[in-house]
């Protein structure tokens, strides 16, 4: 007879390793280790002690059908709870991204007018084509950012500066016309007057939601959209190019 824990177990003689009359499966050492002899064949030699027993539960429990069903609703009711959750957050950080590109590009734009008193140049060249969609790519140049303008929203993205003169706050705007400017202020007109030059961010085949999202932060729903696809006031304006299409997202940066 060995005791092991509390109790008395007996090796029988044909090697199985019983108490109260049914074999031990489970056996840990005295460090508390999981298994040492598990479902231990009866002419099995007895490994060397010293062994206690874990004294709660039978060594042959299973858990019934009722625990597994009661476990697998637990795990779909957390599952339906933490997966929208989950996509939620992913979303937001595609969205806040975005944000803070146009931050980080529009600290670039103010740092290079500063060193160059213009907007529309290239590390102190004047810029001859105008639009030009790559003015992310001279502030990279000019070593004001650390990569060029990448949403993770749409498709493609870019850094716009274009002339503005002869912008008028008389003009209605519309996110289909970008030479309509921007209606920062909300009453429908433009309001990019007075200025040479504008910067403003692309971003090409943006969904629905994900452009309204955009916009419900940088804008707020109430300069958002009015009708389906189309946002004509404040910073983000967008509108479906041929009706269906995915959306062209304008953000406006700054002017000068
Ligand atoms: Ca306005
Ligand atoms: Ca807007």
């Amino acid at each position: 007879m060995l005791r092991i824990g509390i109790e008395p177990v007996i090796f029988q003689d044909t090697g199985c390793y019983v108490r109260g009359g049914k074999r031990l499966q489970v056996v840990f050492d005295c460090s508390k280790r999981p298994l040492v002899i598990e479902r231990l064949a009866c002419n099995s030699p007895i490994p060397h002690g010293p062994y206690m027993t874990r004294n709660s539960r039978g060594p042959d429990h299973a858990f019934t059908l009722i625990e597994m069903i009661g476990v697998l609703a637990v795990i779909a009711v957390l599952a339906a709870l933490l997966i929208p959750k989950i996509f939620e957050s992913i979303n937001n950080a595609r969205i806040n991204q975005v944000v803070l590109s146009c931050q980080t590009i529009k600290t670039a734009v103010l740092e290079h007018y500063g060193k160059f008193q213009s907007l529309a140049s290239s590390n102190g060249v004047p810029l001859t084509t105008l639009p030009n969609d790559n003015f992310d790519g001279v502030l990279l140049a000019e070593g004001l950012i650390d990569q060029t303008f990448t949403a993770k929203i749409g498709v493609t993205s870019f850094i716009r500066v274009r002339s503005v003169t002869g912008f008028s706050a008389n003009t209605t705007v519309d996110p289909a016309v970008p030479s309509s400017g921007y209606d920062l202020d909300g009453d429908g007109m433009n309001d990019i007057v007075g200025a040479q030059y504008l910067i403003e961010a692309i971003i090409v085949q943006v969904s629905d939601a994900d452009a309204r999202d955009l916009n419900n932060i940088l804008d707020g729903p109430q300069l958002g959209e009015t009708t389906s696809g189309q946002d004509f006031k404040g910073r983000v304006t967008y509108h479906k190019p041929s009706g269906s299409n995915p959306l062209v997202v304008r953000i406006y940066l700054t002017h000068h």
